[in-house]
């Protein structure tokens, strides 16, 4: 879709209740949230419906509260999305098509993952109604074990060219690359465990900010 504003997009959280360790997710959430983090991903793989729609909630409360809302965004299920009022869904390529989430949730933010150059070729070719395209993975993980092969630096160059919906760098994404990734094309870094396992999130959120303020792609205001 259009008019979006890529900014949203800029520092990406995607959750994971293993790499909060025994913090309490919505905690880390929250500090992340204090260190500049621009948008939250809840992404639960095995809570059942009843727990997944009761930490939607609470985490809807935690970015509603932050001093300038920070949207929340399901990772897979359109039912949690409508049923807590998020602000969009991300899928997979084999998750519930876009088409029909944009059907249900007219305003919603839509983003998918694509894992390699030819997803992201179809998602223009077909017109695909999404807001920004999830590039999975960038760099090796070991937070998430079903991924596809790493599309390194030279994939998300490759995906830029292609397209001009945002991009979202993830998978590995770190202090160490961020900078990379935001100069081979990323709108982006979407993290998991950079900032939930580390010490300090809202630290490490700051930290990882401060990179997007200095190397980020330039878009108006
Ligand atoms: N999708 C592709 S890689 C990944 C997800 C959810 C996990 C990224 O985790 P990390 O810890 O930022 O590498
Ligand atoms: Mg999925």
């Amino acid at each position: 879709m259009t008019g979006v504003d890529p900014r949203i997009f800029r520092l990406y959280l995607v959750t994971d209740s293993a790499s909060c360790g025994n913090r309490h997710m919505a905690d880390v959430v929250r500090a992340a949230v204090q260190g500049g983090v621009t948008c939250v991903q809840l992404r639960e793989k095995s809570l059942g419906t009843r727990a997944f729609l009761a930490r939607a909630h609470l985490l809807k409360e935690v970015l509603t509260e932050a001093p300038s809302p920070v949207p929340l965004i399901i990772n897979d299920r359109l039912d949690i999305a409508l049923a807590c009022g998020a602000d969009g869904v991300h899928v997979g390529q084999s998750d519930m098509p876009p088409e029909v989430i944009r059907e249900h949730m007219p305003r919603a933010l839509i983003g998918l993952s694509v894992e390699s150059v030819a997803d992201a070729r179809r998602v223009g070719e077909r017109a695909v109604p999404v807001d920004y395209l999830g590039v999975s993975p960038v760099f090796p993980t070991r937070t998430k074990v079903d991924t596809a092969t790493p599309l390194g630096l030279h994939g998300l160059v490759a995906i830029r060219a292609l397209t001009s919906l945002p991009l979202v760098a993830i998978g590995g994404i770190a202090l160490a690359n961020a900078a990379a990734a935001l100069s081979s094309g990323a709108d982006g870094l979407a993290v998991v465990s950079a900032i939930l396992a580390a010490p300090d999130p809202r630290k490490a959120s700051q930290q990882l900010m401060a990179v997007i303020e200095e190397h980020g792609r330039m878009h108006p205001s």
